[in-house]
């Protein structure tokens, strides 16, 4: 049986359009989820939408429809911008599915049986925006200390979560697991705020409607993050803990911002200790992009859309850019140029410039058919080492989600080839027929480390992959052999490739 691998972005509210900082989460999960794949596991990728709420209520109503209307309109966009990103998700849940509705009232309902859930009176400054309630000391000049908007206070019946019960269960797991939070900074954060103490939850509202009514208790309804956190189970069948449940949870990675960490280190688990139920392995919360120095935000219009920059630059050149240029975990900044320059520099000149010049000399020398290698020299060896080394690093890389620096590694392989392909002067050899064994050798190591680098390419960039694994005439699904060395077979016909990405011209852009 093949083992499992489940990976999870936040579900995105329907009040905003997407944008490159929801891209980025989901592209990091997509690449997780084809990685996983071609190493063999069983994946469950899930990714949605969070519809209830009175942020999102409120956007209804200034938009003249219905929290439905405007989830159902927002949440297709977010699917269209999935299928445009290449995003392999295998699951898509909307919290206003009666699915997702009914594993969330029995989820409130076994906590509330435990005891853990009681009614009691709640007085406090809350901030719509955040969904999140905050102690007056908290505020900074009545504003929230997160987003710096105004708060307002709110006075009313509330259920609670008893939160501070699970204090010392909490900290203890999060010190027994070095890996549950990351990055190493952000879970240093998490454990000083636990051990300032946890208060009791309020997980309910009595001040708007548009929500999962508590059980027995329809006057209220459930906090928009007991809800939403709770779409990481219900997409997996519970309440039914057979089937997809007890085949993927405790998932493996929940993938979120920076902005979300306290709801997924500190809320979540707790709720799922309360319950009885086995905490997510691994929290990660990336960091935060700017755009061109700036923060974005719909009033200094400056939200960078994924569409356009897709339609512009392509799919796989966003993929590469957005998990290249800023090592995961940090905060980083957008502008087209240095966009441009990575199109230019990574993938234009080292990337597709080594395929070009490589499946034309084949061409040129061999009529296009791939001879046996000879005896390896020291050169071809060291060829063979980095590319092999590669396959391991890229692995390592992948499973502390350093994106930017697996695919550092795939790239010390491209420029290595373009070095050897200077190094070994194939143009040289050519005019020796004496040395048309030696030819043979070099062609065989340009192109087989080509192969492998395409294969690890896959999860990042799947279409520039598969077309650079068609020039090198590979076909059929890659299995666990496909990662050694060796898989190119004398013989096979490969064809001139086409230039994978044009050079932009940054002047003219
Ligand atoms: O918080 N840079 O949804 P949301 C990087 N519904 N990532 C960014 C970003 C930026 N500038 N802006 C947004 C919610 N993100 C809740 C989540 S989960 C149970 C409920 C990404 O639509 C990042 O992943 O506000 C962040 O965590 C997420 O979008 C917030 O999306």
């Amino acid at each position: 049986m093949k083992p499992s691998y489940y990976v999870t972005t936040p579900i995105y509210y329907v009040n905003d359009v997407p944008h490159i900082g929801h891209a980025y989460t989901t592209l990091a999960a997509d690449v997780l989820a084809r990685y996983k794949r071609l190493k063999g596991f069983d994946v469950f990728f899930l990714t949605g939408t969070d519809e209830h709420g009175q942020k999102v209520e409120k956007a209804a109503n200034a938009a003249g429809e219905t929290p439905l209307e405007l989830a159902d309109r927002v949440m297709k966009r977010f699917q269209s911008l999935w299928d445009k990103l290449e995003i392999s998700y295998s699951d898509f849940i909307r919290t206003s599915q009666e699915r997702h509705k009914k594993g969330v009232s029995e989820f409130f309902k076994r906590v509330q049986d435990k005891g853990d859930i009681y009614l009691g009176e709640y007085e406090d400054w809350y901030c719509t925006p955040c969904e999140t309630f905050w102690t007056e000391t908290q505020l900074i000049d009545f504003k929230c200390p997160d987003c710096n908007r105004p708060t307002e206070k709110l006075k009313e019946e509330s259920y609670f979560f008893r939160m501070s019960k699970y204090q010392e269960a909490l900290l203890a797991h999060i010190e027994a697991n070095p890996d549950f939070i990351q990055p190493k900074s952000r879970r240093n954060e998490i454990i000083s705020f636990v051990k300032e103490g946890l208060r009791d939850l309020s997980v309910s509202r009595t001040t708007f409607q548009w929500g999962i009514p508590v059980p027995e208790n329809d006057k209220h309804i459930v906090y928009v993050w007991f809800d939403a956190l709770t779409n990481y189970i219900t997409a997996l069948g519970y309440p039914d803990e057979e089937g997809n449940f007890s085949k993927y949870w405790p998932v493996d990675v929940h993938l979120i911002g920076k902005d979300i960490l306290r709801f997924h280190t500190v809320y979540w688990p707790t709720f799922l200790l309360a319950a009885g139920l086995p905490l997510p392995k691994k929290v990660f919360a990336h960091g935060w992009w700017t755009v061109e120095g700036q923060k974005m935000s719909k009033s200094l219009q400056n939200v960078v859309e994924p569409n356009m920059l897709v339609d512009k630059y392509g799919v796989d050149a966003v993929r590469y850019f957005l998990l290249r240029e800023v090592p995961f975990g940090l905060d980083g900044d957008f502008s087209h140029s240095a966009l441009i320059h990575r199109i230019n520099s990574d993938l234009a000149n080292d990337l597709g410039n080594l395929l070009s010049r490589s499946t034309a000399m084949l061409n040129k020398y061999f009529g296009g058919v791939l001879p046996e290698p000879g005896a390896p020299t020291e050169l071809d060896q060291a060829l063979r080492e980095k590319a092999e080394g590669m396959v391991t690093q890229v692995d390592s890389y992948l499973d502390e989600l350093a994106f930017s620096r697996a695919l550092q590694s795939i790239w010390e392989v491209i420029s290595a080839g373009n070095k050897y392909i200077d190094e070994t002067a194939p143009w040289t050899l050519a005019k020796d027929p004496a040395q048309k064994e030696r030819l043979g050798t070099v062609m065989y190591h340009m192109l087989e480390a080509q192969r492998i680098s395409f294969l690890l390419l896959s999860a990042f960039m799947p279409k520039t992959a598969e077309k650079g694994l068609c020039s090198l005439g590979v076909v059929g699904e890659p299995d666990q052999s496909s990662f050694t060395w060796g898989g190119l077979k004398a013989g096979t016909t490969i064809s001139k490739a086409e230039a994978l990405f044009p050079r932009i011209d940054e002047k003219a852009e």
